[in-house]
């Protein structure tokens, strides 16, 4: 038996790559320990913890916004604790170049991790070489070694429900949490150049299939599994979009109806939401769908986003759905390239005609490796040059004033008519008193959740910095002019 430490900070979303991991390494008879990084007050407390659990190996499961904690966390360790340290999660997947320049990462996992990860722990146990290892980027006497993907696994179903004990173990919030995330499948086939499906589309070419689902029964299983220990009044499918594949869709919400029928709501793509999906979803408990509208602006969306989705199909599911009683929130983006303040008016009137219930507004973060990273600095669209983003250039002078209308744009949305004192009130000297607005929607987001109004409240108190960040603002990473 080997044994791995994890550590993480977010407590106020499951990181279920973390527990995909864990319940299949101890399925293999490994041992897994998690430490929550808020629960520490100071890294000596956290460093005393590692030394207690003697693992044979520390992990981290990073995405972009965790990385520069997760540096000085690993770096502290490093120079307490002489055990490798292995990364993994979206960041490494996606900017490995950037990870394997820090010295204090031994082993960088990119891609999925469960195969990866079960044969290092299995070598660590027989004490043999592990630079070999296909998915991992090893550090070996000062060299990277840069060993090729793995296949992908076709079979989801092989692997154990996601330990949730794991974290819940440590983190009442979570554990009492009524809202509860599910993924039940992995891949998007889209392409838009923002996101970073489209770039594992590419690594993985040739690799086996990138869409793929659990079975419907499985999915079913776990969330049984996960009502039956958990408190569960309200489930959110995480995955990209539940509506890629009709067949399983069709299968799936029939068994959700007779054997779970907790309320959900979930992530679709509009181009495939017809009328019958609609009723299945509504049938099944569907209170409400999450999608990507982006930019109003069709060209924006469709030209520099590669949205290949139009007004038309927007407004035609959006009706579908009204018809029949699900709530739409619209994820939208703000300061794209070439976007001019009337542009993001229009694309708050735009969500406003989809009768929408919620609006999140983001400052478009362009992340590095993406397709519009690559555009971006092509076509002189970009600002500056962070390690992990780039900012789009505010060639109109308008970005401040885009930034501003983010704080207002639920508001214009839910009264559209103040839309036309849009541009007065943006350039307003004070508009950062209405900064705090904002909150609101977040608000809405996790009553909408049907959860009692006090656990609503410990969970807002605890994630709002969270939220904040998301929303965007600058980037942090900032660092050379392009
Ligand atoms: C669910 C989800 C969320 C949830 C929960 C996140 C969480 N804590 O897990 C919420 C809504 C909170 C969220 C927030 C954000 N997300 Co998000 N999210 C996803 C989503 C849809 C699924 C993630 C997931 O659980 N996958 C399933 C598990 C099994 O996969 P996994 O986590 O990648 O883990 C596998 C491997 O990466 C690897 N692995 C992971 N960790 C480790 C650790 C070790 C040691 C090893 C060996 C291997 C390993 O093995 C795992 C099993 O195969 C992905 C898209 C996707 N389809 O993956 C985007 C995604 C991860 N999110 C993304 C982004 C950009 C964000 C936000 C920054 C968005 C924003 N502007 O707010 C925030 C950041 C929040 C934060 N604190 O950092 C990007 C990541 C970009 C990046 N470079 O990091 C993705 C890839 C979306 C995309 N297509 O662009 N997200
Ligand atoms: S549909 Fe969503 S997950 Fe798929 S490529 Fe577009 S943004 Fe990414």
């Amino acid at each position: 038996m080997a044994k791995i430490h994890f550590i993480q900070d977010n407590i106020v979303n499951e990181s279920l790559g973390i527990l995909h991991l864990s319940s299949y390494l101890k399925a293999n008879g490994h041992s897994v320990q998690l430490s929550l990084l808020s629960q520490y007050r100071s890294v000596k407390a956290l460093l005393l913890d590692i030394e207690k659990s003697a693992p044979d190996i520390i992990g981290f499961s990073v995405m972009t916004p965790q990385a520069d904690t997760y540096e000085s966390v690993s770096h502290a360790i490093k120079q307490n604790i002489q055990l490798p340290i292995i990364w993994g999660g979206a960041h490494c997947t996606f900017m490995p170049e950037v990870v394997a320049k820090n010295s204090d990462v031994d082993i960088i996992c990119i891609g999925e991790g469960e195969e990866s990860l079960l044969e290092l722990m299995n070598r660590l146990e027989s004490h043999e070489d592990y630079s070999t290892i296909s998915g991992l980027w090893v550090l070996r006497d000062g060299v990277r070694v840069r060993n090729g993907l793995r296949m992908l696994e076709s079979n989801l179903d092989k692997y154990p429900f996601p330990d949730r004990a794991l974290l819940y173990e440590q983190s009442a919030l979570l554990r009492r949490f009524k809202m509860k995330r599910f993924l039940v499948q992995r891949g998007c086939p889209f392409g838009c150049n923002y996101c970073f499906e489209p770039m594992l589309q590419e690594m993985y070419r040739g690799k086996g299939r990138l869409v793929r689902s659990h079975s419907a029964e499985y999915a079913i299983a776990e969330i049984k599994d996960l009502i039956s220990k958990y408190p569960a009044r309200f489930i959110h499918f995480s995955d990209d979009s539940i509506n890629l594949n009709r067949e399983w869709l069709f299968h799936f919400l029939k068994s959700y109806r007779e054997e779970v029928k907790v309320p959900f709501s979930c992530n679709v793509v509009v181009p495939l939401l017809r009328e019958d999906v609609v009723i299945a979803l509504k049938e099944a408990g569907c209170e409400g769908v999450v999608f990507g509208v982006e930019s109003g602006v069709e060209r924006i969306r469709k030209e520099i986003l590669r949205k290949q989705v139009s007004d038309e199909q927007y407004l035609h599911a959006a009706a579908l759905l009204h018809k029949h009683g699900i709530k739409i929130t619209t994820n939208t983006l703000l300061c794209v390239p070439t976007e001019r303040l009337a542009d993001s008016l229009a694309t708050i009137e735009f969500c406003s005609r989809l009768r929408v219930h919620r609006i999140s507004m983001n400052i478009l973060k362009i992340y590095r490796g993406t397709k519009l990273a690559e555009l971006s600095l092509k076509n002189g669209w970009a600002a500056d040059k962070g390690r992990y983003t780039l900012n789009s250039k505010d060639v109109f002078n308008e970005h401040e004033s885009i930034k501003n209308l983010s704080w207002l744009g639920f508001f214009f949305m839910r009264m559209p008519f103040l839309i036309r004192f849009a541009k007065q009130l943006v350039t307003w000297r004070h508009i950062r008193v209405f900064r705090f607005l904002i909150l609101l929607t977040y608000w809405q987001e996790i009553t909408w959740f049907k959860i009692s109004i006090l656990q609503a409240f410990v969970y807002f108190l605890s994630s709002r910095r969270l939220f904040l960040a998301g929303m965007g603002g600058e980037q942090a990473d900032k660092s050379e002019q392009v």
